[in-house]
């Protein structure tokens, strides 16, 4: 039996993609190289300091540890400079019907993003209140596929993993619920998401009924 949702932040319940990109974009250019939108479809789901290493990889350019802290901490101050001006008008199309159809069906309901600015944009866009338990990547060792964001969880919840359905529009987040022994609902394209149990091109289409039937059968 369904008693718990968990959501991923970035492209689940906001989308804060599009300002990762434009900070990540920056810091390329600043060494001199481009990223396109297909290397941003990897960098979706996983760490910041992972991330850096797919840009620099992209690039061919090899940093100390040292560095590799200094430029994320800068390319973070530059996302969290878009992040400043979000508003409850960021929260995509569809979601908040969603989380209050969930609550108001008693479900408990949990974060479990990669992000370790998932608190102030919560904040930011009014959705805190929502939730039951926030984990994200303050709380965590290991980024998605790793499944000890989802676990956490389920254990904050106060559930088992099996009462947990995942929501995700990342390939390695659907990995790591499933590692977690959960469902899962893909918020994107087939292509992109083959192994999502249930999928919805977008967010606009989330339907309550409609999941707790799915996940019923
Ligand atoms: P931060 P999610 C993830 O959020 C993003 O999808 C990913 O692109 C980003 O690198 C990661 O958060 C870390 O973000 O730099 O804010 O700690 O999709 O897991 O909610
Ligand atoms: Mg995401």
């Amino acid at each position: 039996m369904i008693k718990g949702f968990i959501f991923d932040l970035d492209g689940v319940l906001v989308d804060t993609a599009v300002f990762h990109y434009q900070a990540w974009k920056k810091l390329a250019n600043t060494f001199g190289f481009e990223i396109d939108l297909e290397l941003n479809e990897q960098l979706k789901g996983i760490s910041r300091m992972a991330s850096l290493d797919v840009i620099l990889k992209h690039g061919n350019v090899i940093l100390s540890e040292t560095d590799k802290l200094k430029w994320a901490t800068e390319k973070n101050g530059w996302y969290l400079d878009l992040v400043e001006k979000m508003t409850s008008e960021d929260v995509l199309p569809g979601v908040l019907k969603f989380l209050e159809d969930a609550k108001a069906a008693g479900l408990k309901i949990a974060l479990g993003s990669a992000s370790k600015n998932a608190p102030i944009i919560l904040e930011k866009v009014g959705l805190v209140s929502y939730f039951d338990a926030l984990i994200d990547g303050n709380h965590v060792a290991k980024s998605k596929p790793d499944p000890e964001v989802f676990l956490k969880g389920a254990i904050a919840l106060g559930l088992e993993n099996k009462a947990c359905i995942v929501f995700e529009d990342a390939y390695a987040g659907i990995e790591a619920a499933h590692a977690a022994d959960m469902k899962t609902v893909g918020i994107g394209q087939k292509t992109d998401l083959p192994h999502a149990d249930f999928l919805y091109a977008n967010t606009q289409q989330l339907n309550f009924e409609e999941v707790m039937a799915f996940f019923k059968k």
